[in-house]
């Protein structure tokens, strides 16, 4: 908790009379959830991620620009870009590239604890936002994902276990993450995955995050309901991102 705590006092003071200014105020965000569920594409959420907390440095000078469309060409149906800098070496430029140089769904992967970073995220030209139930009371999660449907951002809900499954769900919610990744102990574990599947009702667009280096485990995960993975080290660990998600997919 200490952590998110940190990270919520990581305010950006850029007035948000001005961030609504921006460009992307007058375009419509594409849905991320339509395009998991489109038939010509993997289903697979590619990220760009420098480094992280477990893993220390994976590969702290990515080209943006290159992986992104790469990732696209590849056959991703959206990208993830992780913009907070402490933890993950992000920054918003990064998304800001990816926009520009890509018409797909971008998710800004983020620790959101308030309507400001939304604000901020629809500025950057972000499809949709990262909300954990693990960092957010119900009531306040359930505010933040009204907040963000109201700037037309589509949510993801990140869950660890059935509790915050059960405790977390409303009707601002879609597409609901299941992250195999523990936050105390970092170790993956897709069979969380394939516990909580049955759990998440029937209409919601289900994904699996973290921890997925295998097509064989993604096929498996279909099969138990899942449209959505979200893959992040076993792309960003090759020095070309890209080449290792065309080889994957
Ligand atoms: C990707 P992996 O194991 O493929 O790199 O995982 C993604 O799931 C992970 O980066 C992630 C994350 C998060 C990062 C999931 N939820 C929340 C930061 C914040």
């Amino acid at each position: 908790a200490q952590k998110y705590r940190e990270v919520a006092e990581r305010k950006d003071l850029f007035p948000v009379k001005l961030l609504e200014k921006s460009l992307y105020f007058e375009t419509t965000c594409l849905s991320l959830e339509r395009y998991l569920l489109r038939p010509d594409k993997s289903g697979i959420i590619a990220e760009i991620k420098r480094k992280s907390p477990s893993k220390g440095d994976i590969n702290p000078y990515v080209s943006v620009e290159r992986t992104s469309i790469g990732y696209m060409q590849a056959g991703a149906s959206a990208l993830s870009i992780l913009t907070d800098t402490n933890y993950f070496g992000g920054k918003n430029e990064d998304l800001v590239t990816a926009r520009k140089y890509n018409y797909c769904p971008i998710l800004r992967k983020d620790f959101v604890v308030d309507e400001y970073q939304i604000v901020e995220a629809k500025s950057i030209g972000a499809d949709a936002i990262l909300l954990i139930a693990a960092a957010l009371e119900p009531k306040r999660l359930k505010e933040l994902a009204a907040f963000a449907r109201t700037l037309g951002l589509e949510v993801l809900l990140e869950v660890h276990d059935l509790e915050e499954l059960q405790n977390t769900l409303h009707e601002h919610v879609t597409v609901v993450g299941v992250n195999n990744r523990n936050l105390k102990t970092f170790k993956t574990d897709v069979g969380l995955s394939f516990e909580l599947a049955n759990h998440i009702p029937a209409g919601i667009t289900k994904i699996s995050e973290s921890g997925l280096s295998q097509p064989q485990t993604l096929v498996e995960l279909q099969e138990a309901g899942y449209n959505g993975f979200l893959i992040g080290e076993s792309f960003m660990a090759s020095s070309r991102p890209e080449r290792a998600a065309a080889a994957f997919i």
